[in-house]
């Protein structure tokens, strides 16, 4: 049955209509599936460096696109318009890295212990991949998913947010006018729906060996579970709880201009944002100064002016949820700096950037509340910091800040940091795309974007080839009549 439900996409900023969206239904869902299921049986036979260079020419379109596309991520997402732009130079970069992996998806090849024989591995892709997004990165982390499983030789489903679909709906029709170009259809696909149609069936289906996920731990906790109970595979990038380290001897402006970067950018709803701060006794005067004069100055407001720092939350139930948390942060003795309300003058998604001083006993410290609250926490050694830092179900992304390569390299050694991601004098955001990106615990373990992510859009195939007119076995058994 088709899906009569719709959905409607609102700015966030104004609370204005941008457009109603028809949701599919199962009969959409078995179409688009044997469309991509179809186009997997030819793709696949496309040589790489063809496939690669077809995903160049995307990024072309997304280039010549930016501004626009960028433009309708900072309307339908609320994010300012440089993180808009941004955005998008996250997807023309990973189309550039994933043209130029097109021609280095190597395999290795192993010394055979059989004589006359040859070994090596190959990799092919999956089939089609599922791909889950999230409002808060609408169209990047598609790219990083779809790019590289495109050059991969894999076709792809896109579920979207349904708090994003314009934005979606604009990026698959730029992929469509490359592909048509190129006589291809059914390659790159899109299916705007429910969590209860749409969502489960991708989950529950076998026809998609790989589901790639970015959202909450919640949602990834049930897409793990459901997809392993058929046993395929998953590639989960979930919550962060992202903690910075600042010792005595780091450079206190520079901590509050990366702070501020990490905390208030993106309204604090990057799974990377900065979320707490643990700064050394004998810099936490300085550095809390310093960070509650900055959060008076940060301008909130409509993210299609280029002065704004901070635009609204995606909506009014993120709003809420803040006030919540903040609820329980001062029941819990947390210490209100700066921020704390919301700005009714701005519109129903608008608030204040937030900084509480936090002590490390507070339960809400474990929770990723999705929202621009920056905990601040006094710390006596480097020891008790990274204690209180990895003690968080979570672990994406994390950092320090110092000039001591004791300290630093000491947060990068296996005592030091438990996450996906460790920086040194750089906030927890903003990664670049060529490293692998994603987490470990409650972040769900996933690794996307750069380095060698790809291998997880693809299958490993061992060959042994015996080239000789002999018969040896392998740990020098012998069987013979
Ligand atoms: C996300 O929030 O889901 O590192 C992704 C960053 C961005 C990606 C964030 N490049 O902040």
């Amino acid at each position: 049955m088709s899906s009569s439900e719709e959905v409607i996409s609102h700015n966030p900023a104004t609370g204005a209509e941008l457009g109603r969206v028809l949701l599919a239904g199962d009969n959409e869902y078995e179409s688009i599936l044997q469309e991509a299921l179809l186009a997997f049986q030819h793709w696949r036979l496309l040589p790489a460096p063809n496939r690669g260079d077809i995903v160049r020419e995307i990024g072309e379109e997304l280039r010549a696109e930016k501004e626009a596309l960028g433009e309708l991520v900072t309307l339908e997402a609320g994010k300012i318009i440089a993180e808009g732009q941004g955005e998008v130079q996250e997807m023309i970069d990973i189309a550039q890295f994933a043209a130029g992996l097109s021609r280095q998806l190597y395999g290795l090849s192993m010394h055979s212990e059989r004589k006359g024989h040859r070994m090596y591995e190959q990799w092919h892709p999956l089939g089609v991949v599922g791909i889950i997004s999230a409002f808060n990165f609408p169209v990047a982390v598609w790219s990083w998913n779809a790019l590289i499983a495109l050059v991969c030789g894999n076709t792809v489903v896109w579920k979207p947010s349904l708090k994003t679909p314009l934005t979606a709906i604009a990026v698959q029709q730029i992929c469509d006018r490359v592909l048509t170009r190129h006589g291809w259809k059914g390659v790159v696909n899109l299916l705007i729906g429910n969590d209860r149609v749409v969502g489960s069936r991708m989950l529950h289906d076998p026809r998609m060996p790989l589901i790639s996920a970015t959202g909450s731990t919640r949602m990834g906790r049930q897409v793990g579970q459901v997809v392993a109970g058929r046993l395929g595979r998953t590639l989960l990038e979930l919550g962060g709880n992202n903690g910075a380290i600042v010792m005595d001897d780091a450079d206190p402006d520079l901590v509050v201009r990366a702070a501020l970067f990490g905390a208030v950018g993106t309204a604090g709803q990057r799974c990377t944002s900065l979320r707490r701060l643990f700064v050394q006794r004998g810099i936490a005067r300085t550095v809390i100064q310093k960070l509650t004069t900055a959060y008076a100055q940060v301008l909130v407001g409509d993210p299609s002016d280029p002065h704004t720092l901070m635009g609204p939350l995606i909506d009014a139930d993120a709003v809420e949820h803040m006030l919540r948390a903040l609820e329980r942060i001062r029941v819990q003795g947390g210490e209100i700096l700066a921020g704390g309300n919301r700005f009714n003058a701005l519109g129903e998604c608008f608030v204040e950037p937030t900084l509480v001083r936090s002590h490390p006993e507070m339960e809400i410290l474990r929770e990723e509340i999705f929202a621009p609250i920056l905990h601040v926490i006094e710390f006596a050694t480097l020891d008790e910091a990274i204690r209180w830092h990895n003690d968080v179900p979570q672990g994406l992304a994390s950092s320090i800040f110092t000039s001591s390569v004791y300290s630093s390299e000491t947060f990068l050694s296996t005592r030091g940091s438990d996450c996906g991601i460790a920086n040194v004098n750089i906030a927890t955001s903003g990664a670049e795309i060529g490293g692998a990106f994603g987490g470990e615990k409650e972040t769900g373990g996933g690794r996307e974007s750069g380095s060698d992510s790809w291998k997880a859009y693809m299958r490993r195939q061992t060959v042994t080839v015996n080239w000789s007119k002999e018969l040896p076995l392998a740990q020098g058994i012998t069987f013979e009549l």
